[in-house]
């Protein structure tokens, strides 16, 4: 075999050396544990050894010693090498990287951190889902958590935010119900990672509130095509306050520059399978190859003496407000540039807390928050073991930490001097910070009432906003939402539960219930004709968030054969990455292909050993000889059909056009036309052999840059 060339990817670029002004990886650096290289394997206690193979034993078949102190040593730290998992949230990926300021917020802010465009603060983002244990697959139907810790010069700020701007519950004291009833049942711990069962839709049928992130959740917003490619939202209404002490509600967005993009179901399912690790790869292999997941935080602001311009209540955890009603202001932008070292010690032991605030934000009464801030620093002691947890490397402060805090579990700093306050002994250290208004202030809000158990009449509302959802969709948003809910109800054995359910959607919208009642085997609740809810947000739709077409990181599988035109498939490749994409060779076995140039092409990826739901998009080469000898094999048909099901783009090229026709059963009319570039919804082909032609390409670019096409004949999925 002569020289092997390469057909698709090109090798992964590590760019982690950035950003020299990193005071957290700095202080990371000294966390590092003794290079392993250094010497030779110690025991904990730094005695070199020499054999860990086999314990000590008494001759060569006689019992092991209670002496060999390196066998119990090594079992201990073994057995006790797990902690407890997340009670929610428990699978996640993380990931380092830096927050800068667009312009100073201090018109509303004192935050340091918002001050100054020319600094960029450290933070750690995690990235999870929330029913499934720590080894569930990545792709369920489920909310996606979005918690970012900024290491401020003032202090870690902790925003703990989730992919969908509402929650299901108005008040945290409904927490522990709410999350029984959508873990996996209690006495045979099904289902793992999914909603579709009896006491999620139990509780939600008889509790309304939880309607209007139910939306959410049914939308395609529960299954992101990637971490990188999700929104994220604060949820509750917090606030800021300015050097004069004058406070405005703000609502927290991240938007990401590469648009949002989620799967389809079927596809989503079929991810679980083949790659449970989907949006946790992705995210790892973006930042290894240097392409920096980007996030833009916008704010909503709203002057207090508005706080009752509203129809709804600012402290009630299950509205949003409308865009449109107060526009997202952009304020700075998140770029995540470096993986983790170690997944235990940082993905794993990071420790939020809603609790983490700095000078410049503070807390309304919104009573799902207040829980918040009970719970978080409540299940970290817990679960990591003391309350030492801050002092651990991905927790800490990059600012001064001076406490009269003392020992407990887990103790690794050596405090000197006096522990409490006021103290002379110890010069009166540490001293109450000065009146230069670097402390944390808490804002001076008037409080006045009655002890009372009694939700706010302010909150009684569930249904407009749920429908207000609904009304913004477009009609395949629709359709996704009511096959989520076909699905999920349909896996529900109480026939009561389902039609509770229904009735509850009809408060929503009628036709959303009718739609859901003709697929679960329930009669169509009466319908009311009063019930008519008007409200429409056009930012709530995933088509207005598409992210300007750019197909940077999309992954492309380009399907080759012996016979192939390598000439093509370089040229298509070069254009492709030109714009940022990831393409890879894939042919029925690993190795190489011959091209019709005589050359030998290396492949990236062997057929079985992946699927068309691990890409973006399909391009189909040709070959001078005729249609490369991949055309008969089921497998690529498989490959294409899928693609094609799922709304992915296809390209395909010269002789490969023949390839197409596998579409026809899916749906597809096939255009007459050839040798010259057709475009037919995301279906780009071009049957001249050869280069590709510039308008192929752009014509392709375009279809990938859609992420998605939607106006196919619909494909039950
Ligand atoms: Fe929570 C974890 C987000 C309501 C109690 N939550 C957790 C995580 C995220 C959120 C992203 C994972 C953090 C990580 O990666 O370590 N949670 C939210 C959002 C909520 C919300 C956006 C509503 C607006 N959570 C909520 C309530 C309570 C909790 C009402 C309790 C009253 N959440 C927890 C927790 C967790 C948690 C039990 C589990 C692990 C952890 O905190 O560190 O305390």
């Amino acid at each position: 075999m002569g020289v092997v060339r390469k057909l698709g990817r090109q090798s992964d670029k590590q760019r982690n050396d950035q950003d020299t002004d990193d005071r957290k990886q700095r202080q990371r650096e000294e966390f590092q544990a003794d290079d392993p290289a250094g010497g030779p394997l110690t025991t904990d206690q730094g005695v070199e050894v020499d054999h860990t193979d086999d314990s000590l034993t008494v001759g060569e078949r006689g019992p092991t010693l209670m002496e060999d102190f390196h066998f119990r040593e090594k079992l201990t730290h073994f057995d006790h090498e797990r902690i407890p998992e997340r009670v929610v949230h428990a699978r996640g990926s993380g990931a380092y990287g830096y927050f800068e300021p667009y312009e100073s917020c201090a018109e509303f802010t004192r935050a340091a951190f918002l001050q100054d465009p020319s600094v960029r603060t450290p933070v750690f983002v995690r990235f999870s889902t929330v029913q499934g244990p720590r080894g569930s697959a990545d792709t369920v139907r489920d909310v996606r958590g979005f918690a970012t810790k900024f290491y401020t010069s003032e202090g870690n700020y902790d925003l703990v935010a989730n992919n969908f701007p509402v929650f299901f519950i108005q008040d945290g004291i409904k927490f522990p119900d709410f999350v029984h009833a959508l873990k996996p049942e209690p006495h045979n711990e099904i289902p793992t990672g999914a909603s579709a069962h009896d006491t999620l839709w139990d509780f939600v049928s008889l509790q309304p509130e939880t309607l209007h992130a139910i939306m959410w959740l049914m939308s395609d917003r529960a299954i992101p095509r990637s971490f990188r490619m999700m929104q994220g939202f604060g949820v509750h209404t917090f606030r800021f306050v300015n050097a004069d002490g004058k406070g405005t509600f703000v609502k927290f967005h991240w938007k990401p520059k590469l648009g949002v993009h989620s799967l389809v179901w079927d596809e989503a399912q079929e991810c679980q399978g083949r790659d449970p690790d989907f949006n946790r790869r992705d995210l790892w292999d973006a930042i290894a190859a240097g392409e920096y997941p980007e996030y833009e935080l916008g704010v909503q602001l709203v002057p207090e003496e508005d706080e009752f311009a509203f129809d709804f209540d600012l402290l009630d955890a299950t509205k949003i407000i409308p865009e449109e009603q107060v526009p997202v202001r952009p304020i700075g932008r998140m770029v995540l540039d470096r993986n983790p070292e170690n997944f235990f010690a940082e993905t794993e032991q990071v420790a939020f807390h809603t609790g983490n605030i700095v000078p410049g934000i503070d807390f309304t009464n919104d009573p799902l928050l207040q829980a918040r801030n009970f719970s978080y620093l409540d299940t970290q002691l817990i679960r990591l073991g003391g309350p030492n947890f801050a002092q651990l490397p991905v927790n800490r402060p990059v600012a001064p930490v001076r406490t009269n805090q003392r020992d407990g579990y887990h103790q690794s700093a050596l405090h000197s001097g006096t522990n409490y306050f006021p103290n002379s002994l110890g010069g009166g250290c540490p001293a109450h910070a000065g009146v230069d208004g670097s402390a944390y202030t808490h804002y001076a809000e008037r409080v006045d009432g009655a002890t009372i158990r009694r939700r706010s009449a302010s909150f009684q509302d569930h249904y407009s906003q749920a429908a207000m959802f609904w009304n913004s969709m477009a009609d395949w948003e629709k359709r996704h939402i009511v096959e989520a809910f076909r699905f999920e109800l349909g896996k529900v054995n109480a026939r009561t539960v389902r039609s509770r359910t229904v009735e509850e959607l009809a408060k929503v919208d009628p036709e959303l219930a009718a739609r859901v009642a003709a697929g679960i085997g329930v009669p169509e609740p009466a319908r009311n004709e009063s019930i008519a809810h008007k409200l429409v947000s056009p930012a709530l739709s995933l088509e207005s968030l598409r992210g300007g077409g750019s197909i940077r990181t999309r992954q492309i599988a380009v399907l080759v054969a012996d016979g192939v035109d390598a000439q093509q498939v370089t040229s298509a490749r070069d254009a492709l990455a030109a714009e940022g994409a990831i393409v890879e060779a894939i042919a029925a076995t690993d190795g190489t292909v011959l091209g019709s140039d005589g050359e030998r092409y290396a492949v990236d990826r062997a057929l079985p050993t992946v699927a068309s739901v691990l890409y973006d998009a399909v391009l189909l080469p040709g070959g001078p000889t005729g249609t490369p000898a991949h055309v008969g094999d089921p497998d690529v048909l498989r490959f294409v059909r899928s693609a094609y099901r799922h709304g992915k783009p296809v390209g395909a090229l010269g002789s490969g056009v023949g390839l197409v026709s596998a579409l026809e059963p899916e749906g597809l009319l096939l255009c007459a036309e050839f040798h010259h570039v057709v475009a037919d919804r995301g279906v780009v082909t071009d049957t001249a052999p050869g280069t590709p032609s510039e308008e192929f390409l752009r014509a392709f670019v375009e279809a990938v840059g859609q992420h998605r096409h939607w106006d196919r004949p619909p494909v039950r999925c």
